[in-house]
């Protein structure tokens, strides 16, 4: 009987799903866990949901502001979404409906790096914290809670919320105790200290997270597995954006730049970055380590076969056979696996003193280097910028990937301008397609954009692309980085009214 729950005065708060649930109330701040499809509590939001859905069809208002660590899953994101149930998300998500009501504007999403979430709620900026609904392994005698496969944000909601919702899911391995690490040192400025991380594999805090046992209301036993999204194996395209990555770290260290060890990288999820990490086992790398936000399958396998020597992240992102080989070699794993905190994975601080080299997709790239991860066509949100800007901008080296077109080809990866900016030109190194990979290190915009064109741009679109430059270069206002200001944003603008970037005749 609760035998996850040590804590006796919290086995007697033990509840269905439905009986918590009842405890939110309409217009409340709900700040939950989960991140990536990993540790996010798998039962009360869909109660929720469907008290929600009775209150709608009474005539009456039930919406709740939704904070989490990043994108959860169906269970929570989706049903939520479909029940109309959420007046406000931060920060990155990934679920369709949701993403279908964002982009029709019925709610209001707030996209922000994922490693400033847990500061700006300290500082205040999002309003009090009402409830936090959280997932765990466990909860030991003295109260303190064992985390689940992802840590998130999952400190700052326990610490900030009024009151305290946890699901206590019992699929998730206990042999994840210990693999933890999270740090109580952060401050609020003018207080703050450095924060002692030397190394990926370096532990800085503590395996369980704190808690008030006075502040928790409800306790859900739950047995149900995470997203688990079915791993891809890399097709060409992302295997031809891995090589030339590869090629490029291999003249990196013919030029003494980095050495056969690289740096701690930071991963992205997806088939491109899945297609690096394979390369990185087939290029015959070693002892490598690993400084990023997920630990997806590519990256299990690369434990396994000692290409990494250890990975620190926030939480897990692994399909139904990446859970079965972490299950059944969990110890192996725990000695080689760090889960922090996201303020501590994605720390600007720590991000520059290990020098990462950050691996991220991205929608679309100007010519100039400017980079668009979130938007299509400037105005309808994909997923959300993620740790992208925060290991792109702190990192040794920013790397933003993607195939050179979209859509079958219709849409161009290489624009005139890029019509939302998540990262800017000075926090762009290299751009890479299938194509080729563009070193835009030490290069001037217009050196930017020439080769941006020659090495990214697909050749459908490349002609039009340097037309297009050639132009802006004689007849743009200023010169620096010249522009053709009712012409810049024609392939989305062209999109938009045709369904494809490529004009019907040739030009712009
Ligand atoms: O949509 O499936 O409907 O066709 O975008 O594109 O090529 O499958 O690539 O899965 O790697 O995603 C930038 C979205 C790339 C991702 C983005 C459409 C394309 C497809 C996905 P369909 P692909 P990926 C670590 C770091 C920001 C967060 C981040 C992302 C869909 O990498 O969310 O980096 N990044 N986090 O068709 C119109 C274009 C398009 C386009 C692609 N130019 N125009 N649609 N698509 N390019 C993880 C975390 O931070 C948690």
């Amino acid at each position: 009987m609760h035998r996850r729950i040590a804590h006796p005065g919290l086995q007697n708060l033990v509840m269905s799903a439905e009986q918590a649930a009842a405890m939110i109330r309409p217009g409340m701040t709900v700040a939950m866990s989960g991140f990536t499809g990993a540790g996010y509590p798998k039962a009360v939001p869909g109660a929720l949901a469907a008290q929600m859905e009775a209150a709608h069809a009474r005539g009456e208002d039930f919406q709740i502001k939704v904070l989490t660590g990043a994108s959860t899953a169906p269970e929570l994101d989706g049903v939520l979404a479909k029940a109309g149930g959420m007046e406000l998300r931060l920060p990155y998500q990934s679920d369709p409906t949701l993403r279908k009501r964002i982009n029709d504007g019925e709610l209001e999403y707030i996209d922000i790096h994922l490693g400033h979430v847990a500061q700006y709620t300290w500082f205040g900026f999002y309003g009090h914290v009402d409830l936090a609904v959280i997932e765990v392994v466990g909860i030991n005698e003295d109260g303190s809670l064992i985390p689940s496969s992802s840590v998130g944000n999952n400190k700052t909601w326990i610490e900030q919320a009024d009151k305290i919702i946890l699901e206590v899911n019992l699929q998730q391995p206990e042999a994840m105790d210990g693999m933890h690490d999270v740090y109580y040192g952060t401050a609020l400025p003018p207080h703050r200290k450095p924060i002692m991380l030397v190394n990926p594999d370096d532990r800085i805090g503590e395996p369980y997270l704190r808690l008030d046992p006075e502040k928790v209301i409800a306790v859900v036993e739950t047995d149900a597995p995470d997203r688990m999204t079915p791993f891809a194996a890399p097709d060409e395209t992302s295997q031809q954006i891995a090589g030339h990555l590869l090629d490029f770290f291999d003249s990196e260290i013919k030029a003494g730049r980095l050495t056969d060890k690289l740096l701690p990288l930071q991963s992205g999820v997806g088939n491109i970055a899945n297609a690096v990490l394979a390369g990185l086992s087939t290029a015959g790398y070693t002892g490598l380590t690993a400084y990023t936000e997920v630990i997806q399958d590519g990256m299990l396998h690369l434990i396994r076969d000692g290409v990494i020597r250890v990975a620190s992240a926030t939480s897990f992102s692994l399909s139904p056979a990446g859970i079965e080989e972490f299950n059944s070699n969990i110890d192996f794993y725990r000695e080689r696996i760090i889960l922090r905190t996201q303020e501590i994975s994605n720390h600007p601080e720590l991000i520059r003193r290990l020098g990462c080299i950050a691996m991220n997709g991205m929608i679309e790239a100007d010519i100039y280097g400017n980079v668009n991860s979130t938007h299509v066509a400037g105005t309808a949100m994909m997923n959300g910028i993620g740790g992208s800007g925060d290991f792109a901008r702190n990192g040794f080296l920013s790397a933003f990937m993607s195939p050179s077109t979209a859509k079958g080809g219709k849409i161009s990866g290489i624009v005139p301008m890029a019509a939302h900016v998540d990262h800017t030109e000075h926090d762009t190194m290299l751009i890479i397609t299938e194509r080729g990979l563009a070193d835009l290190r030490g290069l001037s915009p217009k050196q930017r954009a020439r080769t941006i064109i020659e090495k990214c741009a697909h050749p459908d679109f490349q002609p039009l692309l340097q037309d297009y430059f050639d132009r802006a270069s004689r007849e743009s206002f200023g010169k620096h980085t010249p522009h053709l200001l009712d012409e810049s944003l024609s392939f989305h603008h062209r999109f938009v009214e045709t369904g494809t970037s490529l004009p019907a005749t040739a030009g712009l």
